[in-house]
């Protein structure tokens, strides 16, 4: 710990300096007031020991642009130590930013427990630090946990909601074409009933990550849009690329393998509904191309499952 000692008077430099050793604090030594805000810039110490009768500047001056330049959430105790005894400048002492008003000559005891006292309230105020911190990174956790999906960890439903909206007034003010698209794993009851929910949920695992595999774009998005449903955001994408974006996710389910003995096609497969518009002006929800895209879905588990459809 270092003490900054801003003090004009050689004797009660020297003593006080003295006292400071005793308790194991190093002094660090200013005659005058610009003297010391030098010397506060380049150590930063711990406690600054303020008189306040000094030429050139005084110690009140001295307390006001240390307070100035101190950084947000930095603090530095300042102890006025000085000859000066009235009230009122111990009221204008603590109101430029000092945080105790000592008068001289100040006995060893006093001072250390004074040092003390300073000690323990920075102390507490570097634990609220830690504890603000903490909090704050808590809270970032929180954010970012509450837009993801417990299961697969990819985004839920809240963050596809979301993004889905930004994304649908942006290509209405852009006059671009938004896709999306859900996909629905294909008899998925019965895979649950016929192998268990566990392994239904290490398909839904398998499955996520497959189709988040299969996006390229870095605004593109996939989510877990209910229980076994997923559904892709594909901004500024037409018809045709949000098709060729589908047929990948398909066949890469395909090509998974999960065994399903309960399907014609022996493995786990998904059905897809595409749907592709740019947002016509005035329309302020996504309701009708989510109602597309839930059609074609609709139209592609009629035409036999493990297709796309648009
Ligand atoms: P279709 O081909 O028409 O989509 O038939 P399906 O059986 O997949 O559709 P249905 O909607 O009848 O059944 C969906 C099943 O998905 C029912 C439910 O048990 C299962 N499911 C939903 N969420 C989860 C989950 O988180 N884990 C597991 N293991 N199963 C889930
Ligand atoms: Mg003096
Ligand atoms: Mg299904
Ligand atoms: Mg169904
Ligand atoms: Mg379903």
């Amino acid at each position: 710990m270092k003490a900054l000692l801003i003090e004009d008077t050689l004797t009660s430099a020297t003593l006080v300096s003295h006292q400071l050793r005793k308790m194991g604090i190093e002094p660090i030594l200013a005659r005058d007031g610009e003297r010391g805000i030098e010397l506060f810039k380049a150590e930063r110490p711990d406690l600054i020991l303020l008189d306040i009768i000094m030429p050139g500047m005084d110690g009140f001056e001295v307390a006001r642009r240390i307070r100035q330049l101190e950084q947000a959430g930095e603090w530095t105790p300042i102890i006025f130590l000085t000859a000066r005894t009235s009230d009122a400048d111990l009221e204008k002492g603590i109101s430029v930013g000092g945080d105790d008003y000592l008068i001289k000559p100040v006995s060893e005891t006093v001072l250390a427990a004074k040092v003390k006292a300073m000690q323990r309230i920075a102390q507490m105020r570097y634990s609220l630090l830690v504890l603000t911190r903490k909090l704050d990174d808590a809270n970032q956790e929180l954010t970012r946990l509450s837009s993801l999906d417990g299961l697969t960890g990819i985004s839920n439903r809240r963050q596809f909601d979301e993004i889905l909206l930004r994304e649908w007034r942006r290509s209405g003010r852009q006059a671009k074409p938004l896709s999306i698209l859900l996909c629905d794993v294909d008899h998925f009851k019965q895979f649950n009933d016929g192998y268990g929910h566990q392994v239904g949920d290490e398909c839904l695992k398998a499955v996520a990550r497959t189709l988040q595999s299969a996006l390229r774009r870095p605004a593109d998005l996939v989510a877990r849009y209910g229980g076994e449903e997923f559904a892709a955001i594909l901004p500024d994408t037409d018809l045709p690329g949000a098709l060729r974006v589908a047929e990948v996710m398909r066949s890469a389910v395909e090509a998974l393998r999960i065994t399903h003995r309960f399907t014609p096609y022996g493995v786990v497969t998904v059905s897809i509904g595409v749907a592709s518009m740019t947002p016509p002006r005035g329309e302020a929800d996504s309701a009708c191309l989510l109602k597309r895209a839930d059609d074609a879905l609709y139209g592609a588990k009629q035409s036999g499952r493990n297709r796309i459809s648009a």
